[in-house]
């Protein structure tokens, strides 16, 4: 697989391009699908309809890697929470920790044997997809997904867990250890079901100063990713934290890729990790509204990561209003401009 071979630093005769949340609205038949299913999380539960919108993006518009159709918030969901996709507001837990009771609620083995669902999904794309394209497992970090556990929902400014932080950091450390626990079993669970890489998203990474960032997110990263690679060292691990360019220097850890997200500088990311890692990124998700903006970017991220370990992809994810038209156009040329 040209995508697990870039991710272990193996010669390409092409890069290997996918684009975040490419399972999504921008695709009338994903629309069709989730309509038909009856909603967001009705379609995440559904294997045999989840299967079918995670090949979608190989089917139509020729990435080469499935990201399995979920949602980072499944997680905290089966461990007990109560969790709604309300339109135009996005994921609400009617019931976010606020003390120890919450969080002695919550259930890891409840939660790791529910997800069978996703264990289900997997099996079924890894049985349909193309023996050359992979297939991606991802999670969310503890940290990411432990946002919305304590807010509630999305938020601007993250009140309620920065007064966590600052309040009381045990309990902060309390909630994201039992996250992490779950998201290694997890994503063992995922592996064991098929998957060949996993990524782990830090969305809200930027969120935390620097040193708070490496204590309260950065190291249970690390503990997944260390707790994976001793049992599955040939699964490649993605990490994606979004936003810490000014901290590329201090990325260390045992995993394969590193993600870049838009904002950063590609040519600063490989100048600091590219002997160490393979780079993945990062056109600005928004370039893909224009083919002319789309050819500007694709050259240059080319031309910048030649002779490096590199797998293309956007700096976040596809918006739902991007022409169809324009994504295949993204994918074509960067395997044009790529071929060795
Ligand atoms: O209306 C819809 O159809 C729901 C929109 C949607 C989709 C398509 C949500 C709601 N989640 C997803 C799928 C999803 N989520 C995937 C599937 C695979 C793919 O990439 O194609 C993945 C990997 C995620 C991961 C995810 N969910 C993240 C991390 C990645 C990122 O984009 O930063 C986060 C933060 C979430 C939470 C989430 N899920 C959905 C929404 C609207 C949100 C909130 C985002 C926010 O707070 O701004």
């Amino acid at each position: 697989m040209i995508f697990v071979d870039a991710c272990l630093k193996k010669e390409v005769p092409y890069t290997p391009v996918w684009m975040m949340r490419q399972a999504g609205r921008y695709l009338p038949e994903y629309r069709a699908v989730r309509k038909d299913a009856g909603g967001f999380i009705s379609l995440c539960k559904n294997p045999k309809k989840a299967s079918e919108v995670t090949l979608q993006p190989v089917d139509i518009v020729g990435v080469d890697a499935a990201i399995l159709f979920s949602d980072i918030l499944v997680v905290p969901m089966e461990m007990g929470m109560d969790l709604e996709f309300i339109v135009g507001r996005g994921p609400v837990f009617s019931d976010p920790v606020v003390c120890e009771e919450d969080l002695k609620k919550l259930d890891i083995q409840k939660a790791v044997k529910n997800l069978d669902y996703v264990y289900e999904t997997i099996k079924i794309t890894r049985e349909k997809l193309a023996k050359d394209k992979a297939l991606i497992g991802f999670c969310g970090a503890p940290w990411t997904v432990a946002t919305y556990m304590i807010e509630g929902g999305s938020t601007k400014n993250y009140a309620k867990c920065k007064k966590l932080l600052y309040q009381n950091p045990e309990f902060l450390h309390q909630i994201l250890s039992k996250v992490t626990q779950a998201t290694k079993i997890y994503l063992e669970n995922q592996i064991k079901a098929g998957v060949n890489a996993v990524q782990i998203f830090d969305s809200w990474a930027s969120a935390l100063e620097k040193d708070v960032y490496f204590d309260f997110s950065w190291k249970y990263i690390l503990e997944i990713v260390d707790y994976l690679k001793a049992k599955y060292p040939e699964i490649p691990i993605i990490v994606f934290p979004k936003g810490i360019s000014a901290y590329l220097d201090k990325i260390d850890g045992n995993f394969d890729v590193f993600g870049v997200d838009w904002s950063t500088p590609l040519a600063l990311a490989r100048d600091i990790l590219s002997h160490k890692y393979t780079l993945q990124g990062n056109m600005e998700p928004c370039r893909l509204y224009s083919k002319d903006a789309i050819k500007e970017s694709v050259e240059k991220i080319v031309k910048t990561m030649k002779g490096k370990s590199h797998i293309f992809n956007l700096g976040h994810g596809i918006l739902p209003d991007i022409p169809v038209e324009n994504a295949k156009y993204f994918i074509n040329l960067v395997h044009e401009l790529s071929a060795k």
